[in-house]
């Protein structure tokens, strides 16, 4: 009896082992992908021989020192024992060097020179090899940052069981996360706790998390920063946050990422320093210059401004009747003896455009007459989408609209839109969907993504090498960053994209899981299968079909399709998806707005005609009857219905995927997800009651057979109110 018990004990001790990956123990997240769990026997006998020696074959600095301890924290952590920093090169050793650190690697007759020479100043290359007659592991660079690059990556492949032999490059120069943190700690967007800056307690007291937070960058290719608000205030220029902006600084700067801030352009004559802005003024462009040279004092690598100008009422040039490349110009001016640069952004909707025309023009109508007038060091930042980071917008014209300017791609990584930090949504697939986007551009047609890396641009520009790609950060001081445990995967997709635009969002999301839950397959594959269909599933709830822009006033979440009375009509919903008793969407065709005609004539022709639309985008471009026949057989109107199901059907899949999972996930993330996931599932069903009593309210139709009626009134869905929702900083 005693026996067959101990062998039922054993036997279930062993298959619940089998079935529980390593990372069983509770986790709250703080680690990120950087978790680095002890690894499997097998695997641990495969990496150990790599890694018995760590050599830094030059002299240590901030960064290669930031290098070394990584290494050693993830061996640590992977094998259990640290391997121990030495100076000499011996079988097994895991080096980082430099051409300038071992002469041997830049001579005539080394393998590795072409390679390196090709890898740029920031590029990495992983390598099994001998080196002064021993077989070692060989991370090496152009530069420190390309060392730190290189010891990121090969951890990352330690983790996930990947052949750690690989060179790598980034293909855009600038790769920022822009924070709208406003300096009383509030985020404008944020949903995951406060600002991590910490101002007050600046610049004497700095957070520990400031370091993780830079090791989280580094470890992505994230190198630089925007500590504050595009809706900026004139404070963050005087020298008492100067001083603090340094002191995040100077914590930054060992893992490659530089400071910028958001500077409002009225910032001298707010305070009180001139008697206006006007960008043509030498005392308001001295001002500016004085500015610059103080902020360099202080942070001599810079990196230079962010402007959000004559945009939703902030001030800017043409407060004086000058335009964008004017008032940019001039900050360029300023900071160009430091080599800092100017983003200047495109989302401008001006007042005084509200005459029933179309808001998704504007950027377009307004920036692409001043294309080749701006100053060599300014980049225009232009959003994803013409109307602003909706769960699905085409491309932005002004990608292969501006061809003599370099152009910067805006990301949203903060789901604004997509249901905040308590739905689940990668959006990976949605940054992959818009940089994979063919503008249909001369000569042969460029992918969204090589109009970022500057692939159309004058050879003098191109040069120049002003590329680049800014997330709209969604950290903030939650213990696990993001809020939501899968929102940490927008940032890091961000970053990988950000790296390599043309990388791809499955691969991505493997790496994530692989890191974030475990490398066993048993868990990547779902996690990985819950993160490719969650963003579609989002679409599919809120505005599928092309449809946008029907959230709740102000605070952008849950429905709103009936808001017509706001200040603005293009605030208001009823203005984006034109519901009226004849039919649906916005036409922005020759009979409409025209817009269309902001795009490549291949893809204005393509789209002209609904029958030749992509069905995603259908009501985005067109206006249709209710009984349009859609290629699915449907009407429209059932469609849509249709639509709002399987997003419904969508959130309850993510959730029972996700229940499956726990037994191979810890405790604490799993009901952490597992909760939100919930509130997900009645946020869609929410999102499609509302929508659907709304439409049939507008158009009288019937709902066909098998569609659930919504349980209540219309009413019932105008009346919620969410006050005091997060993120109106
Ligand atoms: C909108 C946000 C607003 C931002 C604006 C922007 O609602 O908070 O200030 O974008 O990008 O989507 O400037």
């Amino acid at each position: 009896m005693h026996k067959i018990f101990i062998k039922l004990l054993a036997t279930l001790l062993l298959s619940l082992a089998a079935a529980t990956p390593a990372c069983a123990v509770d986790e709250d997240g703080y680690d990120l992908w950087l978790r680095y769990r002890p690894l499997e026997r097998a695997a641990q006998a495969r990496l150990q021989p790599q890694a018995r020696t760590l050599v830094l074959a030059g002299k240590p600095s901030p960064t290669t020192q930031a290098a070394l301890k990584e290494l050693q924290r993830g061996l640590q952590g992977m094998l259990g024992s640290a391997p121990a920093v030495s100076a000499t090169i011996q079988d097994g050793s895991l080096v980082l060097a430099t051409p300038a650190m071992l002469p041997e690697l830049a001579t005539a007759s080394s393998p590795l020179r072409a390679e390196l020479t090709a890898l740029g100043s920031e590029g990495y290359l992983l390598r099994k090899t001998r080196l002064q007659g021993h077989h070692v592991t060989l991370i090496a660079a152009n530069s420190d940052i390309g060392l730190l690059y290189g010891a990121f990556a090969w951890l990352r492949a330690a983790v996930i069981g990947a052949q750690p032999e690989a060179a790598s490059a980034p293909k855009l120069q600038l790769r920022l996360l822009n924070h709208w943190d406003n300096l009383d700690r509030t985020v404008e967007r944020g949903y995951a706790g406060a600002s991590i800056w910490d101002w007050w307690a600046l610049p004497d007291i700095t957070d520990r998390r400031y370091v993780d937070y830079a090791r989280a960058n580094a470890s992505l290719g994230i190198n630089g920063t925007v500590l504050n608000n595009v809706n900026s205030k004139p404070e963050v220029l005087t020298a008492a946050f100067i001083a603090k902006a340094a002191a995040v600084a100077d914590v930054l700067r060992p893992y490659g990422i530089k400071v910028y801030l958001s500077a409002r352009f009225s910032t001298p004559l707010e305070l009180k320093e001139t008697d206006t802005a006007d960008p043509l003024s030498p005392a308001v462009q001295a001002w500016w210059r004085n500015k610059a040279d103080e902020i360099y004092r202080a942070i001599p690598d810079f990196g230079g401004f962010l402007v959000k100008a004559n945009s939703e009422g902030q001030p800017g040039p043409q407060d004086y009747h000058r335009t964008h490349a004017d008032g940019a110009n001039m900050l360029a001016a300023a900071v160009v003896p430091h080599k800092g640069i100017v983003m200047w952004r495109a989302f401008v909707y001006a007042h005084g455009d509200d005459k029933g025309t179309d808001r998704a023009k504007q950027a377009y109508d307004e920036f692409t007459p001043l294309d080749g007038k701006f100053a060599a060091n300014v980049m225009v930042q232009v959003k994803n989408g013409a109307i602003d980071f909706q769960p699905r917008e085409p491309f932005h014209p002004l990608f292969g609209g501006m061809p003599k300017t370099p152009l910067l791609m805006e990301f949203q990584i903060t789901k604004e839109y997509l249901g905040f930090s308590t739905d689940l949504a990668y959006l990976g697939t949605m940054f992959e969907e818009t940089l994979h986007s063919d503008t249909k551009r001369a000569p042969q047609g460029l992918t969204v993504a090589q109009v970022i890396e500057g692939k159309a641009l004058p050879e003098a520009a191109r040069q120049a090498g002003l590329t680049g790609m800014a997330g709209v950060a969604n950290i903030g001081s939650d213990r696990n960053w993001t809020g939501h445990h899968f929102d940490q995967a927008n940032w890091y997709a961000f970053g990988r994209l950000a790296w390599d635009p043309q990388a791809s969002a499955r691969a991505i999301a493997v790496e994530w899981a692989a890191q974030t839950f475990s490398a066993d397959a048993r868990v990547t594959a779902p996690v990985v299968d819950i993160m490719m269909m969650s963003r579609e599933t989002v679409v599919d709830y809120m505005t599928p079909l092309g449809l946008h822009h029907m959230m709740g006033t102000g605070h952008h979440h849950g429905p709103a399709p009936w808001v017509d009375n706001l200040e603005r009509p293009d605030w208001n919903p009823v203005y984006y998806h034109r519901a009226a008793r004849d039919g649906i969407g916005f036409d922005r065709t020759a009979s409409g707005t025209n817009a269309l005609a902001q795009y490549a004539p291949e893809i204005a022709r393509q789209y002209a005609d609904p029958r030749t639309t992509p069905t995603q985008l259908l009501l985005w471009f067109h206006h249709l009857p209710w009984d349009y026949a859609m290629p699915s057989g449907r009407t429209l109107w059932a469609e849509l219905l249709h639509r709002y199901d399987t997003g419904v059907r969508g959130a309850r899949e993510l959730q029972s995927r996700w229940m499956a999972l726990r037994p191979m996930i810890d405790e604490r993330r799993h009901d952490e997800v597992a909760q939100r996931l919930r509130r997900q599932v009645a946020n869609a069903e929410l999102w499609r009651n509302a929508c659907i009593a709304y439409f049939q309210s507008i158009n009288g139709l019937p709902l066909p057979p098998g569609v659930t009626p919504p349980p209540k009134p219309l009413d019932y869905y105008k009346a919620i109110q969410v006050p005091y929702a997060p993120g109106r900083g």
